[in-house]
């Protein structure tokens, strides 16, 4: 991990200084990669290919799934190297998200080993989870994360933070977001999977990124979003859904595979699932 604070003495800081670029190349989903995008997912692959720690790596940026030659271990990684890089040129806070296996990354979310985001902010925090409770690290000018918060709990809270466009809201999803606002939900949404996530894991509420209109899987993806943001607030106490049933039950078929996600506090996403079979 700190690899890819301090590849080459140089920090996360200064690669965000060095590059608010776009790429000119796209990802398999077909977006526009940014240059930070590239060297996020660069500074990772090569990382862990030096330590040898992993077996398999699937990154957002990658084609296919990566298999190390000679590894110490048969761990799968799934990166999101730069989460949110649509906000990188306005200064608005950005993440990575990792998600640890015993072997293989196809395969469901519940048989994740350890999960963690870093937001980069004001302050680069860390927040993981190996089983044993969820709990967050801030970092030093070193490069060092010291524990600021152990054993976090999703809290009872009454933010919400809705991905897609309303006119394209299938029927249901619509009802569910009219129900939030009516129970006087107050919205946060700023384009940072990781950013917002971690404002619903401190201070409650629901995160949804639905399936809509034209894109019934919705925007999100399986492995490299859903699953280890799953993990983590699964583990704080609340829950994640496709508003059907526990993302972390699906079986993916490809690194590439999408999910409508709904992931907050329980109660939330049980009223999510009430709605969706409605
Ligand atoms: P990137 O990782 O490609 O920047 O995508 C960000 C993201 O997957 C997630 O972080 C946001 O919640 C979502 O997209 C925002 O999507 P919209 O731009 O459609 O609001």
């Amino acid at each position: 991990m700190i690899l890819f604070f301090s590849e080459q003495g140089k920090t996360i800081k200064n690669g965000f200084l060095r590059s608010q670029d776009k790429a000119g190349t796209k990802n398999i989903y077909g977006e526009e990669q940014m240059a930070l995008d590239k060297w996020a997912d660069d500074v990772l692959i090569n990382g862990l290919k030096k330590t040898r720690l992993v077996r398999y790596i699937a990154t957002e940026e990658q084609p296919g799934i990566i298999e190390i030659e000679n590894p110490k271990n048969n761990f799968g990684v799934v990166i999101d190297p730069l989460d949110g890089s649509s906000l990188i040129d306005v200064n608005l806070a950005v993440g990575t998200i990792i998600g640890i296996y015993p072997g293989n990354v196809l395969a469901p979310g519940n048989t994740m080993i350890a999960a963690m985001y870093i937001l980069y902010g004001p302050l680069t925090t860390l927040t993981l989870t190996t089983g044993n409770g969820v709990h967050d690290f801030v970092m030093d000018e070193k490069g060092v994360f010291t524990l600021t918060q152990r054993d976090i709990k999703i809290p009872d809270g009454k933010l919400y933070a809705p991905g897609a466009l309303r006119k394209d809201y299938l029927p249901m999803h619509a009802k569910f977001i009219d129900n939030l606002e009516a129970e006087g939900y107050k919205l946060r949404f700023s384009g940072s999977f990781v950013a917002d996530m971690h404002q619903i894991l401190h201070k409650g509420g629901v995160f949804t990124y639905p399936g809509f209109r034209g894109k019934e899987k919705g925007k999100l993806r399986l492995l490299f979003e859903a699953n280890p943001m799953g993990k983590i607030i699964t583990d704080a106490g609340g829950a994640i859904s496709n508003g059907k049933i526990n993302i972390l039950s699906v079986k993916p078929k490809a690194i590439d595979d999408l999910t409508p996600i709904y992931a907050g506090g329980k109660k939330e996403i049980e009223m999510a699932e009430k709605f969706m079979a409605q």
